[in-house]
């Protein structure tokens, strides 16, 4: 009685006052090893093993949080807080990170945010500012925070610390799959191109820049594939998907630079909302996770048939090679927000 007694003033006390010494004994990084697991099912669909690498298991709840905490050892030791701006994911990370380092967080996020992620992100210790309708106004009141309040700003997708932050991902990936497999594609969701920037900075330091990485938006948050068929980055006019946290209205220009890089095999590609949500919910059924839209895109590429798709049309090899699956994560999500989901979609 006693024991359990002081494990739970113990954990409360942890959790609410990091001590000046929780400060400096912090681990060597606030992510975790992720899981990669191999979907017997996917692989039946794909016609090659799937593997998919776990990220929705980080403590933020998405794979934001190798990048940002990797950044904020860098750049917010000294600091007097961190400003975020996001979709979401972003914010729970450096929510999260902030927390870990004894620093208040401010993260501002676009109305399109649902209420439960504010409510996250509160929960989390932050204070949470709603500015304007899509990410990009979120960002300029981010930037003028850090300007006025001298906070140190923390970006959701372009800076190469995050890149280097988010290359770790792939590194774990390999160390999993042993010395003799490499994989025959990976496929990633895109939203201003940070993942994407990552996980080409994880295979460059693997020497592995011959395997192709199929980068999936939704139409309606599709930054990246309208400055690759322009051939330049472009600036959408507004964020229609449902998948806000891809709602970047520009993609970063390493994501564009690397899609026009000839070492690389960058295919670019779409679904609709309604192939992200049905998406979620086959994951949801099959492998019993549950996933935001965003990270949906990147699953439509198995449940569309679009890989097969791509084998057909030559831009994959036949046969390929294990197909790596980034599960992006997200905290975005919940089954009420799933259902609100499915009656906008579906109507
Ligand atoms: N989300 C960012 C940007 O939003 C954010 O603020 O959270 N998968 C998930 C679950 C994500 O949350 C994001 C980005 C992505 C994929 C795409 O990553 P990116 O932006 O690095 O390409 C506007």
């Amino acid at each position: 009685m006693i024991s359990i007694y002081w494990f739970k003033m113990s954990n409360y006390l942890a959790v609410f006052w990091p001590s000046s010494d929780a400060r400096c004994t912090m681990a060597e990084h606030f992510h975790l090893n992720t899981p990669l697991l191999e979907s017997v099912r996917m692989s039946r669909r794909v016609g090659t093993t799937v593997y998919l690498k776990m990220e929705n298991s980080q403590p933020s709840g998405s794979f934001k949080i190798r990048g940002i905490g990797h950044l904020c050892r860098q750049l917010a030791r000294q600091s007097k807080g961190v400003v975020c701006s996001s979709g979401g994911n972003a914010g729970m990370a450096a929510a999260y990170v902030a927390r870990k380092m004894g620093l208040p967080a401010t993260i501002v996020v676009p109305s399109s945010s649902p209420r439960m992620v504010i409510q996250r992100l509160q929960d989390e210790g932050a204070a949470v500012k709603i500015i304007g309708k899509v990410w990009d106004d979120a960002n300029a009141e981010a930037l003028r925070l850090a300007e006025t309040e001298g906070l140190t700003y923390v970006p959701p997708f372009d800076h190469p610390l995050l890149w280097q932050g988010h290359a770790t991902m792939i590194a774990e990936a390999a160390a999993s799959l042993g010395p003799s497999v490499r994989p025959g594609a990976v496929v990633v969701s895109v939203g201003g191109g940070g993942l994407l920037c990552g996980v080409v900075q994880g295979l460059k330091d693997l020497g592995w820049t011959d395997v192709p990485i199929v980068a999936m938006e939704t139409v309606g948050a599709d930054c990246f594939n309208a400055a690759v068929r322009a051939g330049r980055t472009v600036t959408l006019d507004d964020i229609t998907s449902e998948a806000k946290c891809l709602g970047a209205k520009t993609v970063c220009k390493q994501a564009f630079e690397y899609s026009q890089c000839s070492e690389l095999t960058i295919i670019s590609e779409l679904v609709t909302d309604q192939q992200a949500l049905h998406a979620v919910e086959t994951f949801l059924d099959e492998e019993r996770v549950l996933v935001e839209m965003a990270c949906g895109a990147a699953l439509a590429a198995v449940y569309t048939g679009l890989i097969r798709r791509l084998q057909d049309e030559g831009r994959l090899p036949t046969p390929l090679g294990p197909l790596l699956v980034i599960v992006c994560g997200g905290c975005s999500v919940d089954m009420e927000q799933l259902s609100d989901l499915r009656n906008k979609l579906r109507t």
